[in-house]
């Protein structure tokens, strides 16, 4: 049987990768005409630790093939981005798109998966919109059981840096529109994968997901918080948390310059979206985790004041340790913030990166250094993502230094 993976990113290309290195021939779907090209050349077009070899794997074994058009297939996983809007509604239009585009090609007894983390009642809506566009076919959402069609919610759950790893050994949460859409599904993901497969309905299976970024975000923001209100105290926010974590029922996160990527600051919304009155707590702590990053600004900005000409160290623009991703990072935001206001000279160290975003570069005031560099020649020092590089720094380097260490690193 083939499986068609709608959408190659960070996802659904790890997806087609691991099914394909099952021995299911899968056919990729993705926009980009150049991830295509470089999916059928054998390359993964971003880094994921080992990632680029199950898709070399994959390709040369005749199992994977890229296209730019939808076609017929015995499954469709779609995993398109679901953003938030300026508004913070949520953005369902890759969904629907795609939607559509597997509409065409939809033949009886198909399957059509969502691995998309959606807002609860998005599995219906999609149900719905497949209906609209066949017309000939019955769908789950009024048919149930009798459907033409499956159609499932299958989130996804892995870790950005641990994808290849965890798309494997992770459980995973099936919804089906009706009961038999989700046995189907779960007999297309036990093929590749080790953890258990608990199926539930698909608005359950939607507020499930939703609920673990959303648990994980109130956490950051309580430890955020906690940050904020020892530095007006003038304490030290890393010796308040060990010492309350040595309580056996405490276990608080790790403050930061606040919170990034594409999951964690956007899921809480999808649930403010459906349960605005409700979610109050949730609303609040994206908020607090949000107002973040404008708080070590003027922490920084007042330090800074301090010096002539301050030279202001930035170590780290990713969005999370060990990454190369820049996309929504809070210490990027820092950066460029810093650099456009002119609080000063800034020397930026990032090892993941070779050259500097355009935000920063077209400011004038900001270099892509080493970390050496960095250290030796700056007033302030701004530790802004707990990369392992920066884990070793020499306490006699820091000496004499005004330094701000966002995330506990160096306490
Ligand atoms: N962060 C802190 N303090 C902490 C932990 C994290 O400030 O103690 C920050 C990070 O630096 C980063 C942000 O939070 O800016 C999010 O990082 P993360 O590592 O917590 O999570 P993501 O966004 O990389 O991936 C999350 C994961 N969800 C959970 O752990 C519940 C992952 O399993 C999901 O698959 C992913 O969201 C997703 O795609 O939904």
């Amino acid at each position: 049987s083939t499986v068609s993976v709608v959408g190659l990113g960070y996802i659904g290309l790890p997806t087609a990768a691991a099914l394909a290195t099952k021995g299911v021939d899968v056919i990729g779907v993705d926009v980009d005409r150049a991830t295509v090209d470089l999916i059928n050349a054998g390359q993964a077009p971003f880094v994921e630790p080992d990632l680029a070899v199950a898709v070399s794997g994959a390709v040369a074994m005749g199992r994977l093939r890229a296209t730019t058009e939808v076609e017929p297939a015995d499954a469709f996983i779609i995993a398109v981005p679901t953003p938030v809007g300026e508004d913070r509604e949520p953005d369902l239009s890759c969904v629907r798109d795609a939607a559509a585009s597997v509409a065409d090609v939809l033949r009886p007894g198909a399957l059509v998966v969502l691995e998309s983390t959606s807002p609860p009642g998005t599995m219906l809506r999609l149900s719905q919109w497949l209906a609209e566009r066949r017309p000939d076919l019955t769908f789950p959402h009024t048919q149930g059981a009798a459907a033409d069609v499956h159609v499932a919610h299958c989130p996804e759950r892995v870790l950005p840096g641990r994808i290849m790893i965890e798309i494997v050994t992770n459980d995973r949460l099936i919804g089906g529109v009706s009961e038999c859409c989700g046995a189907r599904a779960k007999g297309l993901y036990e093929l590749f994968t080790q953890g258990q497969c608990h199926v539930t309905d698909a608005t359950t299976a939607e507020m499930a997901k939703l609920s673990e970024n959303a648990f994980r975000d109130v956490n950051i923001a309580f430890a955020n918080e906690l940050s904020m209100i020892c530095d007006t105290l003038g304490i030290d926010t890393g010796e308040v948390i060990a010492l309350a974590n040595r309580h056996p029922r405490v276990n608080i996160l790790q403050p930061g310059p606040g919170v990034g990527g594409h999951c964690i600051a956007v899921d809480p919304w999808f649930i403010v979206s459906v349960a605005g009155e409700q979610a109050r707590l949730i609303k609040t702590a994206r908020q607090v985790n949000d107002a973040k990053p404008a708080h070590v600004i003027a922490e920084v900005s007042r330090t800074a004041a301090r010096f002539k000409d301050p030279v202001i160290a930035c170590l780290g623009l990713a969005f999370k340790a060990n990454v190369d991703d820049l996309r929504e990072s809070p210490a990027l935001h820092i950066t460029a913030e810093l650099a456009r206001q002119g609080v000063g000279r800034l020397l930026v160290a990032e090892p993941h990166i070779t050259e500097l975003p355009s935000v920063l570069a077209d400011t004038g005031q900001a270099k892509l250094v080493d970390l050496e560099t960095a250290l030796c020649e700056s007033d302030l020092i701004a530790l802004l993502v707990d990369h392992d590089a920066f884990r070793g720094v020499k306490r006699t380097t820091l000496r004499g230094k005004a330094v701000f260490d966002t995330r506990g690193l160096w306490h």
